[in-house]
């Protein structure tokens, strides 16, 4: 008799439990489902502002790298130059650009080395990588014409 009253009043508890949870999922469902986390750089996308420069040898270029609309958490991408010295020699450099939180642009300023030689123009390609906040917009890459100033011998 005591274990059968012990049995019923489990039941008079899980049933209006059962209830009570089935109410609250329902109730609290929306703002569970807007507390979701999403992701930082949902829609946030980071690019250069051309997808082509030209400019003087011995000058500095200035590439100025964009997101198309601010964050609200700091971004980060890498971005490189490469391209082949007027001697031949390769050449490369590369850097991390850094968004604070709410800034959307950045520029970088790369140095073009200044010559005697005639070789015409040179080209080097400017790529981002590893974007951290954000995705690769277009473009995320870049050609850059370095325009000789040497005049050729006849
Ligand atoms: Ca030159």
């Amino acid at each position: 008799m005591g274990r059968l009253i012990r049995k019923a009043s489990w039941w008079v508890w899980l049933g209006p439990g059962i209830v009570l949870a089935a109410v609250l999922c329902v109730v609290l469902w929306p703002s569970i489902q807007a507390q979701e986390p999403q992701p930082i750089y949902q829609g946030i996308e980071v690019q250069f502002d051309s997808d082509n420069y030209t400019i003087s040898e011995g000058a500095t270029l200035t590439i100025t790298v964009t997101l198309t609309q601010s964050s609200s958490q700091p971004v980060a991408v890498q971005w490189t130059a490469s391209g082949t010295e007027s001697d031949g020699t390769y050449y490369q450099e590369t850097g991390t650009l850094e968004f604070e939180a709410g800034e959307t642009a950045k520029s970088v300023a790369i140095l073009l080395e200044q010559d005697s030689c005639c070789q015409g123009t040179r080209r080097l390609i400017a790529t981002l990588s590893n974007p951290n906040g954000a995705v690769l917009g277009t473009p995320s890459t870049a050609r850059v014409n370095v325009l000789d100033d040497d005049v050729c011998p006849e």
